[in-house]
């Protein structure tokens, strides 16, 4: 297989490429993909392209995917595509320091920072501010909580709206920065400049000339970090409600 005479040319629809979501799509949420699953990907693959698109980071992908991703998939956009790699090959990388300059995060560190640390809520662990590529992850409780903090965590935060009234207070703080918050996980949400959203990731398939793109997510309703996918006129969006909906929806489509 080749960078300009790739292996979907030969498939059944070599014109069409699936995209999927991973957490809550393929996987639950920070959870490990099922045999299940892998074997209908694989089924789908001798079928179309196939991709995943997701918020996460690489680390937690190969996590929860598994080790051999970059061959597993066409496309891996991770960071919503900010970072990707097109048949293992990585494609060019957006920066979100060098698009905020360091004395705007400072700023904005400083007040993330000084705002958790005023926050009344039951359990507060390590790692509240996760820097990544194209993105800062935020998580009021700390990313290193375990499983069971995890779910207490999102049970809590429904009630209470700690995450949602945490990204007003950012808007309102830093209304002149140019940048998206997108809640599209349990503990945490993400920080990126607006358009660097999962749309971001169709800007490297422009060249491939698919004619149909399907994407499935979960996180489809307005203010979740699949919405402006899903709504684009570009993609043929699939709105699932876990990992089984999405192997039913695409036996419905594809018969895998
Ligand atoms: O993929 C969805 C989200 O998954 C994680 O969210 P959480 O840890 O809050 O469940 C994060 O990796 C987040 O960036 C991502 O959008």
């Amino acid at each position: 297989m080749s960078a300009s005479n790739p292996s979907w040319l030969s498939r059944q629809l070599p014109k069409t490429i699936c995209l999927f979501d991973v957490d809550g799509t393929l996987t639950p949420s920070r959870g490990i993909i099922t045999p299940e699953m892998k074997n209908v990907l694989s089924r789908l693959r001798k079928i179309c392209a196939v991709g995943f698109l997701g918020g996460s980071n690489l680390p937690k992908q190969i996590e929860q995917l598994g080790p051999n991703i970059l061959q597993e998939f066409d496309f891996c956009f991770t960071e919503n595509g900010l970072k990707s790699f097109r048949l293992g090959e990585p494609l060019p990388e957006a920066s979100f320091i060098k698009f905020l300059g360091e004395e705007k995060y400072r700023k904005m560190a400083n007040f993330i920072l000084h705002y958790i640390a005023d926050l009344d809520i039951p359990i507060k662990r390590g790692t509240f501010i996760e820097f990544r590529n194209g993105m800062i992850n935020v998580s009021p409780i700390g990313r290193n909580c375990t499983q069971t903090e995890r779910k207490e965590f999102e049970r809590y935060d429904h009630e209470h709206n700690i995450r949602k009234d945490f990204i007003s207070a950012l808007q309102k703080e830093f209304g002149d920065y140019g940048l998206k918050y997108s809640i599209g996980g349990e503990i945490s949400f993400d920080v990126f400049p607006v358009g660097w959203d999962k749309t971001y990731a169709l800007r490297h398939l422009k060249d491939e000339n698919f004619s149909e793109i399907h994407f499935f997510g979960d996180k489809t309703e307005e203010g979740g970090n699949d919405y402006e996918i899903y709504n684009s006129k570009e993609v043929i969006g699939h709105s699932v409600k876990n990992p089984a909906d999405t192997i039913a929806v695409l036996n419905k489509l594809f018969g895998v």
